[in-house]
């Protein structure tokens, strides 16, 4: 007990000198303290004293100078400040500039493909020129090849008159040796023959050129015929075998007289079945149908073959070629039927006679898509009976019509 009572004591005592200590060195470091301080204003005092002057001079140098400073400086921060605005708009400039620049490019490309696109067409047009220059030619060459072909055409033609001509001179040369002991009045009479029968025809309206008049010919196994020539129409060298102008000639006749023809040359006429058949059957010919309408509007047909057969098969329309024109093919159900008329019923309509209906003679068969021997009307009406082309403007009445037929020229050419 003792030995802890001890030990307290000396722990009290401990904490006691230890406090009087650390007091002790705080007032130490007051009274330090407060002298140094006194010390160090009495020297700031004295500096300031000394150099106040000096200082102050330097106090407003600088204040001037730095008022300057700042002046200068305010106005670099407004040369910058517009420096900086125009270097925006110089930026906007150079972005505008190579919007421009990139369009041009653009621009620039597009017109060199107009160049190239227009140099290609040039040359297409020089290569087309040259090629049109050529077929110019070509063609100019072809009609010189017609011309040629005409004329040998026409050559022919005037040999086949002399042939023709040759076997009547020796048919009249043996009828002369057999009749030489005839009496001298029938020598006479048989010399009359033989100088007429000298005259050399024609055997189609080839040789009238563009003429359009009326000329006689002649073809084998007939008598010479009268015909009107046609130069207008089609081309040269055509011959019209029938033709309606008007209503003074009445088309609705028999068999005969469609067999040896009827009518005026000059005006409206059929040429005879007979002569056609000689004249088709001689040589190859082409058919050519013009029409006009009251309105005055002209359409045509073409057939590049056309031929009859003889009265012992009814002038059978045998050979009909190929279609062309604008009026449309009307004909197209007539190849190969047989001619009939009011007394001659040869169509393929069993219970009655076209002919009869139509008040006209054609090659019917149930019956047909024209009517060009029917009745002539003054004005256009909607008749059966009256002269129409079905294809054209049906059974409407037409104010003129021509059938025209030349020998076929073989030729590129056509008129
Ligand atoms: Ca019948």
């Amino acid at each position: 007990m003792r030995a802890f009572l001890r030990a307290s004591f000396d722990i009290e005592m401990y904490r006691y000198l230890c406090a009087m200590f650390v007091t002790i060195f705080i007032l130490f470091l007051s009274v330090s303290s407060i002298s140094a301080s006194e010390d160090h204003w009495d020297d700031q005092a004295r500096i300031e004293k000394e150099c106040a002057p000096y200082c102050l001079k330097v106090f407003l140098w600088n204040t001037v100078n730095m008022n300057q400073k700042i002046e200068a400086c305010d106005k670099k921060n407004v040369q910058m400040a517009a420096l900086q605005s125009q270097l925006a708009v110089s930026k906007a400039k150079e972005t505008m500039y190579e919007k421009t620049i990139r369009d041009k490019n653009v621009q620039c490309q597009n017109e060199d493909q107009l160049y190239a696109d227009v140099s290609s067409i040039k040359h297409k047009i020089d290569h087309m020129a040259a090629q049109t220059r050529n077929e110019s030619k070509l063609f100019e060459l072809l009609k010189q090849l017609e011309d040629y072909r005409v004329a040998l055409e026409l050559k022919n033609e005037q040999i086949r008159s002399l042939e023709t001509k040759l076997q009547i001179s020796e048919y009249l040369f043996e009828n002369c040796k057999a009749n030489f002991t005839s009496t001298p009045a029938a020598l006479m009479i048989m010399d009359s023959k033989r100088v007429a029968h000298l005259k050399v025809y024609e055997t189609s309206c080839l040789q009238a050129g563009n003429s359009s008049d009326i000329r006689e010919i002649q073809v084998p196994g007939t008598e010479p015929f009268r015909v009107p020539c046609d130069g207008t129409i089609a081309g040269s060298g055509w011959m019209v075998i029938q033709r309606r102008v008007d209503r003074s000639v009445d088309f609705n006749r028999g068999w005969a007289e469609y067999g040896t023809g009827f009518g005026d040359l000059e005006g409206n006429f059929f040429i005879g079945l007979e002569k056609l058949y000689r004249m088709t059957s001689s040589r190859p010919h082409e058919l050519y149908i013009y029409l006009e309408n009251f309105e005055n509007e002209i359409r045509f047909a073409r057939y590049d073959n056309f031929s009859i057969a003889s009265e012992e098969d009814a002038y059978q329309l045998r050979v009909l070629g190929k279609y062309s024109g604008n009026a449309g093919d009307a004909l197209l159900l007539n190849r190969n039927m047989k001619f009939t008329t009011f007394d001659r019923d040869n169509d393929k309509r069993d219970f009655d006679n076209c002919a009869i209906e139509r008040h006209s003679g054609w090659w019917y068969s149930q019956c047909a898509r024209s009517n060009l021997n029917g009745r002539y009307f003054d004005r256009e009406l909607d008749k059966w009976e009256g002269i129409w082309w079905w294809n054209w403007q049906e059974t409407r009445t037409l104010k003129s019509v021509q059938m025209l037929i030349r020998p076929t020229i073989n030729s590129t050419v056509t008129n």
